[in-house]
């Protein structure tokens, strides 16, 4: 196995810290990165960090996280987190562990935010922390067997 995490982000995360920050916080997509890469040295792993606004991008990620033989998937699928049939089949098809993350804690927030077709096949959640829900994340995944 090796030691890359991929980090991968879903539509709209790419306007980070530009708009709405009082749901989201004011750290762009490139701040979290590069607290991840600090973070990630000190635990001996590497950060491929992705963010894509089509779906389809975030199924083949996946299927190239698997094919490195990466040690999780680090995954904030955005609003596809609550509609993608195909997010989810990807999850259970990979043996790669898959961390979801997000910003919000969609369970305080709208009835619609409240299905996660990401989190019925994830390892595990983390939501609600902001940008440290990433760092989180990064801890979860070094715990996994390399
Ligand atoms: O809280 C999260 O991380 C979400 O995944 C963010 C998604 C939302 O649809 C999920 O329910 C929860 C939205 C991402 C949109 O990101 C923006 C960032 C800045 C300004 C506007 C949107």
């Amino acid at each position: 196995m090796s030691n890359t995490v991929f980090v991968l982000n879903g539509p709209n995360l790419n306007l980070l810290g530009m708009r709405e920050p009082e749901i989201y916080g004011s750290d762009t997509l490139d701040d979290i990165a590069g607290r991840l890469e600090d973070k990630a040295q000190g635990l001996g792993l590497e950060i491929e960090m992705r963010q894509s606004n089509h779906e389809g991008h975030l199924v083949d990620w996946m299927h190239e996280a698997q094919a490195d033989n990466a040690r999780a998937v680090i995954l904030n699928a955005g609003a596809l987190t609550h509609t993608s049939i195909a997010l989810y089949d990807t999850i259970r098809a990979i043996r790669t562990p898959v961390i979801e993350v997000h910003l919000s804690n969609p369970h305080t927030r709208e009835a619609f935010r409240h299905k996660s077709f990401v989190g019925m096949a994830a390892v595990g959640t983390i939501a609600g922390f902001g940008a440290l829900g990433y760092e989180l994340a990064l801890d979860a995944a070094a715990s996994f067997e390399p």
